[in-house]
């Protein structure tokens, strides 16, 4: 079935330059990019887009990291959308994401791990809607 989803190239995926292979790992498996920005967030943006985490002893990591530059913001289009981009960006933890999964291959640690993707289909509408209105 043809979806949407979310997906955020982190800080370290722009200042390391790897945004050309993480779209390519993308667009070889036919998902298509339908919206696309540059944009810096802020900690209201972030406290909105991972309100479930706030009390986390690892929230005040996870918005240091992701405000430390810019983010690209994506709405990838296709079949089975929001799982194929989860599973082309593997486990939340690089350590134990597959390799050939992008976390897997380039990703650093459990909060630099390069990139999210919606988790549902309602999330990613969710998700949509707050970066893209
Ligand atoms: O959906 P996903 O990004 O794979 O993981 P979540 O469990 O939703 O956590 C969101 C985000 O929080 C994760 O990508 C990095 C950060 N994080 C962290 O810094 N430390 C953890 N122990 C768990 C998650
Ligand atoms: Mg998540």
């Amino acid at each position: 079935m043809a979806e949407q989803t979310l997906v955020i190239i982190k800080p370290d995926g722009l200042s390391r330059r790897l945004v050309g292979r993480i779209i390519q790992r993308f667009e070889d498996k036919q998902l298509q990019i339908s919206s696309i920005k540059k944009e810096t967030l802020t900690q209201t943006q972030l406290r909105e887009h991972y309100h479930q985490l706030v009390e986390q002893p690892f929230f005040p990591r996870l918005v240091s990291y992701m405000t430390e530059g810019p983010v690209l913001l994506l709405v990838l289009k296709g079949d089975n959308a929001v799982l194929q981009t989860r599973k082309i960006v593997g486990a939340t933890d690089p350590m134990e994401a597959e390799m050939g999964t992008l976390r897997g291959d380039l990703g650093m640690d459990k909060t630099r791990n390069l990139i999210h993707a919606s988790d549902s289909v309602d999330s990613a509408a969710e998700e949509i809607t707050r970066f893209f209105g």
